[in-house]
């Protein structure tokens, strides 16, 4: 039977695949290691009632495994390997949290109003440690064969790449050479293209938290199906960035 699992809708298109990077990741895995599943798409600004039930904090992804329904791409990603080892993507421990920061620095850099505060320079520090990482052991974070590490950063790299660009006229500098071979790589895999969020979706599910200008001028050119979506969409983010403010103010940190 194949494995069940529940990933984003898009923002005003419930019936394609979302902008969620830890559903995609989910994906990735099941398809790297070629197991069979069944998407459920949840759209996340009005979620049915029977993924509240099995799933009551509303996050995706969420996968069913022996009839019990598991939150949390980190823990889900485990479950996988072990009940499906082949092929093993466990990291060695030594590179399991390389790139680990680019995600936090990107979305600080994205959401920054203030170009001197240094959001930039923290998000190239992260991205240059990763090219000399690529550079020493590449062409993947583990060396030859690809891992859980290059499963999750993909989507992230992904939304890095786009949100940037279309936000904030941004590129990764072309002197990364090793992490612009390293995006080639990931992002032409079987796997990713399948995957892959469009992205309008992925600049959608961003607008809420880079500017109010941009989200109003990419609104612009959206049907008015995908406005009301995103005005939804917009309002719920703008709660859960307030909220995660006083969170990283009482905990000290950013939990991406
Ligand atoms: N730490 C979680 C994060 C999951 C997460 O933040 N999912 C977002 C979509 S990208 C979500 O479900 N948002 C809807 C909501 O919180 O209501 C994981 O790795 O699975």
């Amino acid at each position: 039977m194949a494995v069940e699992v529940c990933v984003k809708a898009a923002a005003g298109a419930p019936e394609v695949l979302g902008d969620c990077p830890f559903s995609q990741r989910v994906l990735l895995t099941l398809e790297e290691k070629k197991v069979p599943y069944k998407m459920h798409l949840i759209n996340v600004n009005e979620k049915p009632q029977w993924f509240l039930e099995v799933n009551p904090e509303g996050k995706v992804p969420v996968i069913k495994f022996d009839d019990k329904c598991i939150p949390d791409s980190d823990v889900i990603v485990d479950l996988i390997e072990e009940k499906y080892p082949n092929p093993p993507l466990s990291p060695q421990p030594e590179v399991a949290s390389v790139g680990s920061k680019i995600f936090p620095s990107f979305v600080k850099f994205l959401k920054s109003k203030d170009p001197n505060d240094g959001s930039e320079q923290a998000l190239l520090d992260e991205l240059k440690a990763l090219d000399e990482h690529l550079k020493a052991h590449g062409p993947y974070v583990n060396g030859e064969n690809i891992c859980g590490v290059d499963l999750s950063l993909a989507p992230k790299l992904f939304h890095l790449d786009v949100a940037l660009e279309h936000f904030k006229g941004w590129k990764i500098p072309e002197s990364l050479t090793h992490v612009h071979k390293y995006m080639k790589l990931l992002f032409s895999r079987e796997s990713f293209k399948k995957t892959e969020p469009s992205k309008e979706y992925v600049i959608a599910g961003w607008a809420p938290k880079a500017s109010l200008k941009c989200f109003q001028s990419h609104c612009f050119n959206l049907d008015l199906r995908s406005k009301q979506a995103l005005g939804l969409q917009q309002k719920r983010q703008i709660e859960e960035e307030e909220e995660e403010e006083e969170e990283e103010e009482e905990e000290g940190g950013f939990q991406g």
